[in-house]
């Protein structure tokens, strides 16, 4: 399959789960546009971005679906997560409920997604050290055990924040051209491009 040694282009779409209020669209609102909102509005159904990064190696763009962590939007999850090349999992910190979700979440891609999927589990909110109920331990742990890259993060404060997506766009270059399900090869630059399939999506 064409790949261009420096020059290559990646598109791949990216999911984030996780229970209500953990923070995924302030996570999404602080990679994509450098902003932060106290009162940050309830995601309704999902919500889209898109964002490019340059590595050396390769510049990807991410197409990013948001999606809403409120239990009646559960049924929609998995036409976003479907063909996803990456997922971020989220829990907040402070909340051990949201850290159980995390774990029905990752069960739920293990079942139903790619195995190929690079999966991120993102303990955020940690910027309030001071109510955390969820032991960094026990998420790294967590990680570990299933194969999982692991962050802790603050969408407040900006930590790990663009090292979580830096990350996924470095194992998503170094994945491709193998069989990984959304993830798409450009020639020449992104969008213009005639398109090369380094994989199904
Ligand atoms: N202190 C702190 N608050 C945060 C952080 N990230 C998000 N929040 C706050 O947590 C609340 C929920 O954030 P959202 O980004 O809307 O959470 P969400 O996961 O998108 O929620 P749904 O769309 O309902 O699934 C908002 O009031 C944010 O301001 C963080 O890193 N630190
Ligand atoms: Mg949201």
């Amino acid at each position: 399959m064409a790949r261009t040694g420096t020059n290559n282009n990646i598109q791949a779409k990216l999911v984030l789960l996780g229970d209500m209020g953990t923070g995924k669209t302030s996570i999404v609102l602080r990679f994509v546009k450098g902003q932060f909102f106290n009162y940050q509005e309830s995601t309704i159904g999902a919500a889209f971005f898109s964002q490019v990064i340059s590595l050396n190696e390769a510049t990807v763009k991410f197409d990013i679906w948001d999606t809403a962590g409120q239990e009646r939007y559960h049924s929609l999850a998995p036409m976003y997560y479907r063909g996803a090349a990456a997922a971020i999992v989220a829990y907040d910190i402070t909340s051990m409920d949201s850290f159980g979700r995390a774990k029905k979440w990752v069960q739920e891609l293990q079942r139903q997604g790619n195995p190929n999927l690079v999966m991120v589990l993102v303990g955020n909110k940690a910027d309030l050290e001071a109510k955390r109920k969820v032991d960094t331990k026990e998420g790294e742990s967590y990680a570990q055990e299933n194969g999982l890259y692991f962050l802790e993060t603050s969408a407040k404060t900006a930590q790990n924040v663009n090292e979580l997506f830096y990350e996924i766009a470095k194992r998503l270059a170094g994945a491709c051209p193998s069989q990984t399900a959304g993830i798409k090869l450009q020639n020449g630059s992104l969008g213009r491009g005639r398109s090369v399939f380094c994989c199904s999506v």
